[in-house]
């Protein structure tokens, strides 16, 4: 199920201590609980370097591993861990943090290529924090995944994108379904991974 060879780069809690992209990344944006960390986990197995949790709150600094997609250091993909939002316990303090290490990342990642990859909750439907994080991503590109696919039926699933038409419509590639529990939509993450990786080395000319 993984993707490839992985280490762990780095963990931090302050916007000022994310370091430099050395190669592409992705950065994995979502409500609390949505499964950031679990799909990390599975994409970066048999290791476990992200915590999960059954309940909200668990990721609270950025966490960062290199992943191998192929055998060359090229072919290497940073995927970037983010504590979630919309969770009601966190102080005001603490969500301002949340956006400096969202800012600081944007800006030391840009250079190597940086794709943002938006979780969403298939159950749910977008509301004010969503509204505000698709202002702030702006024309940067985003791909849409819904988690937790195995709770929702096929039949189900074109109802969940409707509602999240505004967020689909603006988003750069997807919406896939994933589910990190059964394995299901690896396979259009792993194309999605080297896609990026490939035109991201050619972008920054590093090939
Ligand atoms: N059914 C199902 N549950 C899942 C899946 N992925 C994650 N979960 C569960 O969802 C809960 C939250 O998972 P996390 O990966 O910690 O969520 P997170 O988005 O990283 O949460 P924060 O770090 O708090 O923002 C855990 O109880 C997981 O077991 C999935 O694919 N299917
Ligand atoms: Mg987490």
């Amino acid at each position: 199920m993984g993707l490839g060879k992985s280490t762990l780069s780095f963990t931090v809690l302050d916007a000022a201590r994310v370091p430099d992209a050395t190669c592409p990344r992705w950065a994995v944006l979502g409500r609390s609980n949505v499964g950031k960390s679990s799909l990390l986990n599975a994409l970066t197995h048999p290791h476990k370097f992200f915590r999960t949790g059954a309940k909200p709150g668990v990721t609270t600094g950025l966490v960062g591993v290199r992943v191998l997609l192929g055998k060359s250091e090229l072919s290497a993909l940073e995927l970037v861990d983010l504590p979630g939002f919309g969770y009601a316990k966190h102080s005001r303090n603490t969500l301002s943090k949340w956006d400096e290490l969202i800012v600081a990342l944007r800006e030391k990642s840009e250079a190597r290529g940086l794709m943002w990859v938006w979780l969403a909750d298939p159950v749910r439907a977008p509301a004010e924090e969503e509204a505000q994080l698709m202002q702030w991503l702006g024309m940067s590109p985003f791909m849409l995944i819904f988690t937790k696919a195995d709770q929702v039926k096929k039949s189900e699933r074109a109802a969940s994108e409707k509602r999240w038409a505004s967020v689909v419509a603006r988003s750069t590639e997807g919406p896939y379904w994933v589910s990190a529990m059964k394995g299901e939509g690896f396979h259009e993450i792993e194309k999605s991974a080297r896609a990026f990786v490939r035109v991201s080395s050619e972008t920054s000319g590093k090939a």
